[in-house]
């Protein structure tokens, strides 16, 4: 029997306490993610490999519903701000939650159909991501981006469409403004 737990989750850091798993991802491992390779190249080269995000995750064998917490750092490749990779689900049937503790973020959302939507990422604010909407987070301040998302187990990622080609809209700085334009690669 699965047995009720508090978990303890840090807003500033996103710590989660206990975890049951975790991961990083750095810039040499994003290389499809960001337009301008060159300079994504001259980052890994010069400044260590950055960090972009960590995902820490609380999730029991047995359970339908898993949470765990994103941190992401504070950067751009080229004016392009750092973002997580971006899925659908691959259970077209189940949506997320993204509930931001600190700092700023942009919540990209694409539907199948190719519908634009934008929830900014305040804390405080819990943003509903719907079945079947793709979704990227991109930290637009000069903090770190935390925030806790919840989901079902079996959801699942499909990072396959949004690898090869990217979303419709990019996220980029444009004189310290966060601007939200056409993907030229698209
Ligand atoms: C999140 C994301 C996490 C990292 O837990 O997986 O923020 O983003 P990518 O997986 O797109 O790299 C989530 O949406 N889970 O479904
Ligand atoms: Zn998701």
């Amino acid at each position: 029997m699965l047995l009720p737990e508090g978990v303890l989750i840090n807003g500033l850091t996103g710590e989660v306490s206990p975890d049951t798993g975790k991961y990083t991802k750095r810039l040499s491992e994003l290389r499809e993610v960001f337009q301008d390779r060159a300079e994504l190249d001259r980052m890994v080269a010069t400044e260590g490999d950055p960090v972009v995000y960590e995902v820490i995750e609380y999730k029991k064998e047995g359970s339908d519903l898993f949470f765990g917490t994103t941190t992401m750092e504070a950067g751009n490749v080229g004016g392009e701000y750092f973002m997580t990779r971006g899925h659908f689900h691959q259970r077209r049937d189940m949506g997320e939650v993204y509930y931001t503790q600190s700092g700023h973020g942009v919540l990209l959302l694409e539907s199948r159909d190719g519908e634009t939507r934008v929830v900014r990422m305040e804390p405080g604010v819990c943003a509903f991501i719907p079945p079947d909407w793709a979704h990227r987070s991109i930290n637009v301040g000069t903090e770190k981006l935390v925030f806790v998302w919840v989901c079902n187990v079996e959801a699942g990622h499909d990072y396959g469409d949004i690898l090869k080609r990217g979303m419709r809209k990019v996220v980029v700085d444009r004189d310290g403004a966060d601007v939200i334009v056409d993907n030229p690669r698209y």
